[in-house]
């Protein structure tokens, strides 16, 4: 033993080491990027504050389209349930909204259609969490948003959830309410399991059993107080359960079935100014880390516009040169979902009311990689999907989906899409 223990303790730091990282991010970068951007975009969120005491509240709030190209291979979203992504239980969500109506139910949501929400989240377990909004969607699974830290202060033993029911009955604590009842009523079935087993195991088990079996004396294996017991077992257990009944009525007289039902949220109205952008050709440099969209935008709006961000996967590509677009990005909102380079484009002179233009958007940066969206040229289903914000004169914004197949160049090659056009 004591010549393995030196390497049984690398081992053991290795494994803590192991954990100690993982618990850095919690898996949002391994699922497919079809998932990340093609169904839900999320855009305009934003998190009430990045630290909290223990029982202090965290507000995220934010918009969500189900995009219009949605994956084939992933059931549309009939069943959907507003959530958070957060590493366990660290926080209690106490407050879901969609569009403004209750989200304690899951709903239907539409294709290519924004959704509103908001959800409050309480601090339960101290340390520094990766706070995500999300979507579960039912067959598709959940559907992250963009997540920023949130720091939780304090000391887990101060976390109390207080409640009134519809009745009035107050609750001090909802982490410890009615805990007692039920390991009350559990150890009273377990004592009475464990004696009824204690009865039959103290005699000789399988094998001599089996061998009288064998030999056709059965009845000797049951004796006149082995009935007794049974009967006594019988009566016992019919009367804890009738007992167990008459005290749950008693002492909650009104109980409500958990809620399986569906609410209905109306998605919000549409802009009635819409961009259309048709992909020409997308690509993806591999060496360089860049992805180059030519695109037919045609205006149908009454104002000329401007392209201020493309918004995929969490990550916000944000023109730099449109001080509406930099408006709109919060000083608070996480960095490393904003690559610095942001949204270039070829021609950056607005786009006129009912004219079409071929544009390219050039969206260069290692977050490409380091969110793991390259893994994209492996799909099956080689498309690329996000949301472009377009600013009119006035800072109004039109969003518009962008999608189209994706094709990866894997060498510096000369003839650059840009040039090729
Ligand atoms: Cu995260």
């Amino acid at each position: 033993m004591r010549l393995t223990s030196p390497v049984s303790g690398l081992l053991l730091g290795l494994l803590a080491f192991v954990a100690a990282s993982e618990v850095a991010a919690h898996g949002e970068r391994n699922q497919e990027p079809f998932l990340r951007m093609r169904t839900a975009h999320f855009y305009d969120v934003a998190w009430s504050t990045g630290k909290v005491n223990v029982n202090e509240d965290v507000v995220i709030e934010g918009k969500f389209r189900l995009f219009e190209d949605w994956p084939a291979n992933l059931p549309e979203p009939e069943v959907a349930f507003l959530g958070n992504g957060t590493p366990g239980p660290v926080f209690v969500r106490t407050e879901s909204w969609l569009n403004g109506q209750p989200a304690i139910q899951s709903v239907p949501l539409k294709i290519d259609r924004d959704y509103a929400f908001k959800t409050v989240l309480k601090g339960r377990i101290p340390g520094d969490h990766h706070v995500h909004p999300m979507v579960n969607v039912e067959g598709a699974g959940p559907l992250m948003g963009p997540g920023s830290w949130v720091q939780v202060a304090g000391r887990a033993n101060d976390f109390v959830l207080p409640l009134t029911t519809l009745d009035g009955t107050k609750i001090d604590n909802l982490e410890t309410w009615g805990v007692s009842s039920v390991v009350g009523w559990h150890s009273v079935w377990i004592v009475i399991a464990i004696l009824w087993l204690a009865w039959w195991t103290r005699r000789p088990l399988l094998i001599p059993r089996l061998v009288a079996i064998d030999e056709g004396r059965e009845k000797l294996l049951i004796s006149r107080a082995d009935l007794a017991a049974g009967a006594v077992l019988i009566v016992l257990t019919v009367s804890v359960v009738v007992i167990g009944f008459i005290w749950a009525e008693n002492t909650y007289p009104r109980t409500i079935p958990l809620q399986g039902g569906r609410a209905v949220v109306k998605p919000l109205p549409r802009s009635d100014a819409p961009v259309e952008v048709i992909v020409e050709r997308a690509t993806y440099d591999v060496p360089g880390r860049s992805m180059q969209i030519r695109a037919s935008v045609t205006n149908q709006g009454g104002r000329p516009i401007q392209f201020g961000e493309f918004a995929t996967s969490g990550l916000r590509f944000v023109n730099r040169e449109l001080p509406a677009a930099m408006a709109m990005v919060s000083p608070t909102y996480p960095k490393d979902l904003l690559p610095p380079s942001g949204l270039k484009l070829d021609d950056a002179t607005p786009l006129a009311p009912g004219e079409t233009r071929s544009i390219l958007f050039d969206m260069t940066d290692a977050a490409w990689e380091t969110e793991r969206l390259t893994s994209l040229i492996n799909d099956p289903d080689n498309r690329v999907g996000g949301l472009l914000f377009c600013f009119d004169d006035q800072g109004d914004r039109v969003i518009a989906n962008v999608s189209g197949p994706i094709v990866p160049i894997f060498k510096d090659l000369v003839a650059h899409q840009g040039m090729t056009h």
